[in-house]
């Protein structure tokens, strides 16, 4: 677990190293992003991994909290959960994910397991020094 964690601060850096090397847009996520929002309190939430992509089963990614200027803001705790409703016969889904905070406070490192692929609801929601806040961002899985 502890090793875990320092691979993806390290990945973090490597991306920040990246980011500045290239002189990109200041974007704070790692890697590519999934999918972005508005969070509330001023803040844009935004879904990220390695690849860009959601998919099936184990995965790590990337949650980011942004002020307007795109730097990353500490908003406390964080909660995500993966929503699917009942489609016909099949049930509804919840797939929660897992966070640990990194090295720079707004970027939270996610673990989840989807079921399956197809439409997710992002269901976020964070509480701290920022505020109260919800997110709510539709994602395709593959
Ligand atoms: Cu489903």
């Amino acid at each position: 677990m502890k090793k875990l964690t320092m691979i993806s601060m390290l990945a973090i850096v490597a991306a920040f190293a990246a980011a500045c090397g290239s002189g990109a847009s200041g974007d704070a996520a790692a890697g590519k992003t999934i999918k972005a929002g508005p969070a509330g309190n001023n803040l844009t939430a935004t879904l990220s991994s390695k690849d860009g992509v959601l998919r099936k089963g184990k995965q790590d990614f990337t949650l980011t909290f942004t002020d307007a200027s795109g730097k990353p803001v500490n908003v406390g705790s964080v909660s995500l959960n993966f929503h699917m409703p009942a489609m016909g016969t099949m049930a509804v889904m919840n797939n929660p994910a897992t966070f640990t905070t990194t090295a720079t406070p707004g970027v939270y490192a996610g673990k989840t397991d989807l079921e399956m692929s197809g439409e997710w609801q992002a269901q976020i929601a964070y509480e701290g020094p920022a505020g109260t806040g919800k997110a709510n961002l539709p994602i395709t899985a593959q």
